[in-house]
């Protein structure tokens, strides 16, 4: 079954939305096989998105993902990541679909709720980290 790592990133558990991204996930027919609540270090954050490292945006990137707790998951279905990417929507909330994760929950394009892998390769990738293979 295809895998893709879901962050309900700090925005979205400082403003209580944990319970209803996760009736969302079920709702969308994902088996949920692994589920954390963790508080990042700067050194995971950092290596988690080392793919980002040369743009501006880095470090402001890494300094929010590690601003609080945030659940990480594990999402198993057909199709796993284009899935969870079609209900997360865009990267900017503003530009994401009506009732899609960022759209209801997202403020802006760093604190947009949630996370998703952008690859089934990298869904294995992100999911190992946290989980193990
Ligand atoms: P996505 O999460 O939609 O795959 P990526 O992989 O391009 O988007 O970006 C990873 C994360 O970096 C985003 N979720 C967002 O928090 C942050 N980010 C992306 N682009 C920008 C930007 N232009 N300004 C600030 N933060 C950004």
């Amino acid at each position: 079954m295809e895998r893709t790592l879901m962050i309900i990133k700090p925005d979205a558990v400082g403003a209580k939305h944990i319970g209803d991204i996760v009736a969302r996930v079920e709702k969308e027919g994902f088996n949920i096989t692994g589920l954390r609540y963790v508080q990042l270090t700067k050194e995971q954050a950092g290596e988690f998105y080392a793919v980002h490292k040369e743009r501006p945006f880095y470090g402001d990137l890494v300094r929010y993902m590690t601003s609080g707790p945030v659940v990480v998951g594990r999402l198993e279905r057909d199709n796993a990541v284009n899935h969870w990417r079609t209900v997360i929507g865009a990267t900017d909330p503003q530009k994401a679909d009506p009732g899609t994760i960022r759209k209801l929950f997202g403020t802006n394009i760093e604190s947009n709720a949630v996370h998703g892998s952008d690859s089934p390769e990298n869904g294995d990738k992100e999911t190992a980290f946290f989980f193990g293979a």
